[in-house]
Parts: structure tokens; sequence; C-alpha cells
């Protein structure tokens, strides 16, 4: 899939700090170790409707990562999906009378637009799950052929993992079974399906139903699981052992449990990322933010009122990746008003000596991405610079490369 454009990553002399994030799995905060190249798979948006700003805020927190590995002199390679076929977005399509396919294209394409605007660094392989299906159907075959899945004895015999296969599982969530079978009923599984050797086995292969869109090939009509998408588009592109695995907390289980253990059970390897990294909920009212609760702020909507798009990022950015948290308009204000702050102090012909700012803001941002500190050091720098004055004139360039490269803020 084409993927969005991209904007030049400044340079930024000095000293970078190497990246420090928390790791699900370990649950700890743990220096990331990456070669050369660093590599990152994030999950990618169910296209059938507009970018939140709960999409946004995740999508945020990996985009300060790449480019905190930029900054530390790393290529970056950055894999994302589209899960542009699933069970929600034909829904939605039925209750619109509107193409499925349409719906994701459309869908798909305005989430570009969004990242464009908000100036995330776009992904270098963008693999929508339809382009995938071979791909995955291979993978699935080989489960089967290797006895780690199994058909349901149905009408539908649907492919299914033995969750039990590998040892590991339950090593990113580590929640235990009454948590597992919660969240899994909950979030896309179907613990009561008729045939399936246990509730937490999850769908690797589902045989097409009438009217639904399948794929032909060796495992006969059908489409594949969720789970099962993420893992072989990252495995094929990145490996086993890739840096970084990506995501909101609502994917910790099942999804990122099972994309993990569908690898570690077809290449006998441990661990399938070396971080499993997830971004807060963002909340409206109280409430997560999603499409099927109906309770959104889209990003296009806040584009087309004309807010500015640095504003969003800077309002997104000021709190912790990995707080739950709510979305106010009092926080979009605030981001305005930063934003024009900041603004005017680097448009100043000269201010205070800037380099122990810099130093703060990579060490903020360093540190499992303290986007709250990083904020309030530029904070600083810029009251200063506004209200006494200095007399560096390199500073407010250094200032806007600086806040351009590891915060993604265009003056
Ligand atoms: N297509 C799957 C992943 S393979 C999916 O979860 N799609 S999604 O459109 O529902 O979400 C896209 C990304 O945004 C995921 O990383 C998800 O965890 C994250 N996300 C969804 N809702 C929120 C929210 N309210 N706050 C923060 N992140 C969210
Ligand atoms: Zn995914």
């Amino acid at each position: 899939m084409q993927s969005w454009q991209s904007h030049p990553v400044p340079r930024l002399a000095g000293t970078p700090r190497p990246l420090r994030l928390y790791d699900t799995a370990t649950r700890e905060i743990r220096p990331t170790a990456p070669g050369a190249t660093a590599t990152m798979y994030v999950c990618g948006i169910t296209p059938y409707d507009a970018t939140h700003l709960g999409h946004a805020a995740t999508y945020l927190a990996f985009d300060l990562v790449h480019r905190q590995w930029l900054d530390n002199g790393h290529a970056v390679h950055y894999v994302q999906n589209v899960t542009d076929v699933d069970d929600p977005l034909l829904e939605r399509a039925d209750r619109d009378q509107t193409d499925w396919l349409v719906l994701a294209m459309r869908e798909t394409a305005l989430f570009r637009e969004d990242m464009e605007a908000l100036r995330v660094l776009p992904p270098r392989d963008y693999i929508g799950a339809v382009e995938a299906v071979p791909e995955i159907t291979e993978v699935v075959a080989k489960l089967l052929a290797d006895g780690i899945a199994y058909r349901v004895n149905d009408d539908y015999p649907d492919v299914y993992y033995a969750h039990e296969a590998i040892g590991t599982f339950g090593s990113v969530s580590h929640y235990d079974e009454p948590t597992m079978r919660a969240l899994f009923a909950e979030r896309g599984g179907d613990p009561d399906r008729p045939g399936k050797r246990h509730p937490l086995d999850a769908l690797l292969w589902r045989v097409a139903r009438p009217g639904e869109p399948s794929w032909d090939g060796e495992l006969g009509s059908g489409r594949p699981g969720w789970h099962v998408e993420c893992s072989v588009i990252a495995l094929n592109r990145l490996g086993m052992g890739f840096d970084v695995q990506g995501g909101g907390s609502d994917l910790i289980f099942p999804h990122h449990e099972f994309s993990a253990a569908h690898a570690e059970a077809l290449t006998g390897q441990h661990p399938f990322a070396r971080h499993y990294v997830h971004a807060g909920m963002i909340g409206l009212d109280g409430e997560k933010m999603s499409k099927s609760r109906g309770n959104l702020v889209f990003v296009s909507r806040l584009r087309g009122d004309g807010v500015d798009p640095m504003a969003v990022r800077l309002a997104l950015l000021s709190a912790h990746y990995r707080t739950d948290r709510t979305w106010t308009e009092d926080l979009l204000d605030a981001g305005e008003d930063r934003l024009a702050r900041w603004r005017s102090a680097v448009s100043l012909p000269a201010g205070p000596d800037a380099a122990d700012t810099v130093a703060r803001l990579r060490t903020h941002l360093a540190d499992d991405l303290d986007t709250p500190k990083a904020l309030l050091a530029v904070d600083a720098w810029t009251t200063e610079a506004l209200t006494a004055g200095g007399h560096d004139h390199a500073a407010p360039q250094l200032v806007r490369t600086a806040v351009d490269a590891l915060l993604g803020i265009a003056w």
C-alpha cells in the first residue's frame, strides 16, 4: 500500500541520549538496543471511520520513538498494517449500504492525510491485510501442518490456533486466565464457539460465509484472523526479535499476546519483539474514545475547523503517553497557547543560551518519552526568551531545530 509523505527531519548537533522505554512484557523501563537499523511495528487502523484523537495520540507516541532513534543515528525500518478487512468494517459497510473495499480505501486515505498534517513520520512498509493474504495463508497452512493449528468440525471448518502450543503464552500481558477470558470475549474473540479445543484458542482462518469477502488458496476460500495478520506482516519484514511492537493498551490482550505467540510457535524462537510498548487510552466524557461507542473527536474535523495540527500535537503530547487521559477543549486551548508562545520565542533575533534546554529535551524524551518534562524544558527557555531576552543569536534556531527534530513541530 502507498504510505504517506515524509517531512525532512533536521539533524541536531550535540549528544543524543539512548532511548529507554517501558516494556509491557518485562514490566520495567529498559534501554532499547537497536542495531544500525532500528525496527518497529505499530498496529495500524481498522479503516471504517475517521482517525480520532485516541489513534492520533498513539501514533504520535511511536513517532517520538522513531525520532529518538533517528537522533541516535539509527536508520529506522518502520512497518504498519491496515486491518482493511475485518468484521467491524464489514458491519459498517453493511449498515451504510456501501462497498467495504471503498469504505476502507476512503478512510485509509483520510488517515494518511491526518498523519501527514500531524507530521507523523511514515512507515517504510504500509501493508494492508488484503494485500498480505497470500503470505498469511502460507503461515496458517504451516501451523496446520505442524499440528499447532486445527480445524473445527463444523459446516464452516474454521482454523484455530491451539494457544497452549508454546510455553511462553502469557508472557506479553501476564494476565491470569479469568482476565484473559474476559478480554478475549470483549475484544473480538469467540470463547463460546462450539468445536474449539479451548475457549481461548484464536481464529487463524475464517472459512467463507455467503456474502463475505474471501480469498482462494491452499486453505480453501476464506479470510485470515486478525492476530495472525499482524504477526505475519511484521515477521516477514522485520524478522524475529525486532525492537518494538507497539499500539494502544487495548491491544495488549488478546492481540499482541497472540501475534507474538503465533510467530513464536511458527519459528520456535522467542521473543517476537524485544519491547512491547503500549500507549494509554484517550477518553472523552469519562469513556474510552472508540468507534463502537461513538464518542469521537476526529483529527479531520479539527483540521476542517481550522485548528492548527501542531497545536493538536502539543495538546496530545502534554501528558505522558502511558497515562489514560481525557480529551478536553482546555487541553486544545493550552496546546494553542503553548504553540503561539513557542513560535514567538523562536522568531526572536536572539535568546538565552539553549544548549542546556536541548540537553534536557533529549534527556527527558529518552527517559520513556517523558513529554510533560520535555515540554516544560522548552517552556522555560521560551519564557526567559520572551521576558528577560538574551544575546545568543544562534539560540532561537537551535530550539527550532531541536523541537522540529525531536517533537515534530513545524514552525
Ligand atoms: N487495526 C487494529 C490493530 S491491528 C486496531 O486496533 N485498529 S483501531 O483503529 O481500533 O486502532 C488503531 C490504533 O489506535 C491501535 O493502536 C489502538 O490501540 C489505538 N487506539 C484505539 N482507540 C484508542 C484510544 N481511545 N486512545 C488511544 N489509542 C487508541
Ligand atoms: Zn495489529
